[in-house]
C-alpha cells in the first residue's frame, strides 16, 4: 500500500491518514507531495480523484478521505487498533472522529497546524490573543474540551485516551487539534490538557512529529516556524 502525504509539519489530514495506516498494523509506504510547489495542483490532480490528500493506493484502488481510509483499513484488518473492540465504544469512536472531521472550521482557520511553531508567551500572556478572539473560536475550543470530557467520562477509564488504554483512530483524529492547542498556547482545563498531552506523547504521534521536525530542518526551520 502507498499513502500520499503532504508536509508533515503542517498537513493535518495526511497526519490522520498516516496514523490510521500505523494503527492498522499493515505494511505501507509513503510518498510526499508538497502542496506549495508550482506543479502541486497538477500532481494532486494526477494522484487523487478529489484533488485532496491523503490518498491511499492499494493494488491500484484509490481511497480518498481520512474517514474512508480508516474504514477501508479496518476492513482489511478487522480487530486492529483503528476502532475499539466493543460495538458501542466503536460507534462512539466513530461519532467522535466524525465530529472532528465535520466541524470546527473557524478554529481550524484561526489556528492552522504547525508542528514546529510555538507561539511566544510574554509576561504570562500569549501573543495569540487576536487569533483566539476570532468569532466562533472560543466556543469551539470549549466544545472540543467538552467532547473529549464526555467521551472519556463514559469510556476512558483505565487509561489516558478516549477509550482508556488503547489509542484508536478517534484519538488520532484529535491529534492535530491537540498540537494546535500546544502551538498557540491555548489554555485548557486540566483534564483536557492531560488528554492533549497523552495524545501528543503517543509513540505514533511522536514518530510523525519527529518526522515533521526532520523535514523542517531540511526545508529551513525558521521558514516553517514563521508560517502562516
Ligand atoms: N476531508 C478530507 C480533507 C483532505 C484535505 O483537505 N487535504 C488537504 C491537505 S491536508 C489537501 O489536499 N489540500 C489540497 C490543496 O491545498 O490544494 C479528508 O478527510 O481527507
Amino acid at each position: 500500500m502507498r499513502l500520499v502525504i503532504g508536509a508533515k509539519w503542517s498537513s493535518t489530514w495526511t497526519m490522520r491518514g498516516w496514523l490510521a495506516c500505523r494503527l492498522s498494523g499493515l505494511p505501507f509506504r509513503t510518498e510526499t507531495l508538497f502542496l506549495s510547489r508550482p506543479d502541486s495542483k497538477a500532481r494532486l490532480a494526477e494522484a487523487s480523484p478529489t484533488g485532496l490528500i491523503p490518498v491511499l493506493e492499494h493494488d491500484g484502488f484509490l481511497v480518498t478521505d481520512t474517514m474512508a481510509i480508516a474504514e477501508y483499513l479496518w476492513e482489511l484488518a478487522p480487530g486492529c487498533d483503528i476502532w475499539p473492540a466493543d460495538r458501542r465504544a466503536r460507534t462512539v469512536a466513530r461519532m467522535s472522529a466524525s465530529e472532528m472531521h465535520a466541524h470546527f472550521a473557524e478554529l481550524r482557520a484561526a489556528l492552522p497546524m504547525n508542528l514546529v511553531k510555538r507561539w511566544p508567551i510574554a509576561n504570562g500572556i500569549p501573543s495569540n490573543v487576536k487569533l483566539l478572539g476570532r468569532p466562533g473560536v472560543e466556543a469551539q475550543v470549549a466544545r472540543v474540551q467538552k467532547s473529549w470530557r464526555q467521551t472519556r467520562a463514559a469510556w476512558g477509564q483505565g487509561g489516558p485516551y478516549l477509550f482508556g488504554a488503547r489509542f484508536c483512530f478517534a484519538d488520532a483524529m484529535w491529534a492535530p487539534m491537540a498540537s494546535r492547542f500546544r502551538t498557540y498556547s491555548v489554555a485548557l482545563a486540566p483534564d483536557a490538557q492531560a488528554y492533549a498531552e497523552a495524545v501528543l506523547s503517543h509513540p505514533f504521534v511522536a514518530e510523525w512529529v519527529a518526522g515533521a521536525e526532520a523535514e523542517a530542518r531540511e526545508i529551513g526551520w525558521d521558514a516553517c516556524a514563521a508560517w502562516p
